[in-house]
């Protein structure tokens, strides 16, 4: 006879705290009552539901980790099992979220004025505005460093030009943190929808995060007012810091879509009979899979689980990101493909979750910095020797 354990072999649920277990829950039960139903037709149709937004505003899931202005002040756990209640839904999903919180209010909070905080973060907060993060351009994705788009100023006005490209939330945004090269180094500008010279085109057609809009952002001319740079920026270390805190989310996201695709196969695994009348579930290779699967996912939740301590220690050096988003996305997408494996042709078709979460972690492995690229931080971290370019190429 199939079993059907209570999965929680090394008792995580027991290391939370009643106001951890509380988010997580009721994350989860939004997520199942407002998302799950609903899911695979947005991604089926390439649509991103705006009609949630406010709704995650109401429930404290944008900006959860701040307290200014009243939001919530959850610690990183918290923080980490909203991002992992939200991709086990879907990666587009915990996407706008890391978007708003991470790459768009975190900067803000952290090199904003009085004023650009006053007029945005509640805003953002509660999901009556709308933000995006503008780093990565046509020709510099991994090597953000070179970027082309450029601020001068003109009196008192600044004036961008350039493009940014793959940008989460571009079309839809209220406004854009954009970052661009100025005499005084990268620095980041808040650039409102509208603003004159100011541009989107939604990029369509991806087979990956299908429940996400993803613009690219055009600046010809752009003229906007003094008070629009964040003050406080004053290089390219700002841009990387605010992707710490996305990569962070996304280390415990991808471990949602992991327990996502296990658990279907461990469910498929026990229903499907194939030879000798028993189910699937009672071969040994179909076991291996299962057991790879279940060792990754909880290794991956300790790992996810010290980060955030040595984060609320103010201690979390951002090698130590990379290499929770490394490992946990990796173990995402081969959980997707182990339990589309299990899921024989059923693996295939929208019936059952499994192919949207493949297709969406290979964008989730692929942005806030590829898995490549993590190599070479910890590379970089652990010889001394950063190996981004070439040999012999400076
Ligand atoms: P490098 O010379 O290595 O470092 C310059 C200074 O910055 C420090 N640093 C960081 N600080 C905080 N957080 C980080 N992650 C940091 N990485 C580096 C570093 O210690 C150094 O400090 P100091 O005091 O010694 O000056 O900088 P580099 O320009 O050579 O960059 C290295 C590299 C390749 C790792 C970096 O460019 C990189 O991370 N590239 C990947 C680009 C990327 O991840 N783009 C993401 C765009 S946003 C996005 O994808 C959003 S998706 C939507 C969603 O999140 O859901
Ligand atoms: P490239 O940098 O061209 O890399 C191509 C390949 O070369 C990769 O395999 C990479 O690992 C490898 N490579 C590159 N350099 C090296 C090296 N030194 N050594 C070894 N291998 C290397 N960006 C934003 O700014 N904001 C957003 O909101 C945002 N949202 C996104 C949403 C989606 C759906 C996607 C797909 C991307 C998004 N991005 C966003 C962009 C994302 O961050 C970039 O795609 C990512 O940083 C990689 O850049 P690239 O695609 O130009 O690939």
């Amino acid at each position: 006879m199939f079993i059907r354990r209570d999965i929680d072999l090394y008792s995580v649920d027991a290391l939370l705290t009643d106001e951890q277990r509380m988010v997580r829950d009721t994350t989860r039960a939004w997520v199942r009552d407002r998302v799950m139903p609903s899911i695979e037709d947005w991604a089926w149709h390439e649509r991103f539901p705006t009609e949630l937004i406010a709704e995650m505003g109401d429930l404290d899931l944008l900006g959860a980790p701040y307290s200014d202005f009243d939001l919530p002040g959850l610690d990183s756990i918290g923080y980490g099992l909203i991002n992992q209640e939200l991709e086990r839904a879907d990666s587009g999903i915990r996407s706008f979220v890391s978007v708003q919180t991470s790459l768009v209010m975190y900067p803000i909070l952290q090199w904003g004025s009085e004023e650009q905080k006053k007029r945005w973060i509640l805003e953002l907060g509660k999901g009556r505005a709308i933000g995006c993060f503008a780093l990565t351009e046509p020709d510099f994705g991994s090597n953000p460093g070179g970027m082309r788009t450029r601020a001068r100023r003109d009196g008192k006005d600044w004036i961008l030009n350039g493009e940014k490209m793959w940008i989460t939330n571009g079309g839809i945004a209220d406004i854009a943190v954009v970052w661009a090269r100025t005499d005084d180094g990268v620095r980041a500008f808040l650039v409102e929808k509208g603003a004159k010279g100011f541009s989107t085109v939604d990029q369509t057609g991806k087979y990956s995060l299908r429940v996400s809009v993803t613009s690219q952002l055009v600046f010809e001319d752009c003229r906007v007012p003094a008070s629009a740079l964040l003050p406080g920026t004053s290089g390219l270390k700002n841009a990387l810091a605010c992707l710490n805190q996305a990569r962070y989310g996304i280390a415990w996201g991808a471990l949602g879509s992991a327990m996502a695709t296990f658990e279907a196969a461990l469910d498929y695994a026990g229903a499907r009979v194939q030879f000798g009348g028993k189910p699937i579930a009672a071969h040994q290779m179909v076991q291996e899979k299962l057991a790879w699967m279940f060792d990754e996912i909880i290794k991956g939740q300790l790992l996810a689980f010290r980060m955030a301590q040595l984060k609320d220690q103010k201690k979390l050096r951002h090698e130590a990101v990379s290499m929770a988003k490394r490992n946990n996305v990796r173990v995402a997408r081969e959980c997707a493909r182990l339990a589309r494996e299990i899921h024989g042709a059923n693996g295939i078709v929208n019936e059952y979750p499994i192919m949207r979460h493949m297709m969406n972690l290979e964008t989730v492995n692929t942005y806030e910095g590829t898995h490549d690229i993590h190599t070479l931080v910890l590379g970089a971290f652990l010889t001394g020797y950063p190996a981004f370019e070439p040999p012999g190429s400076s």
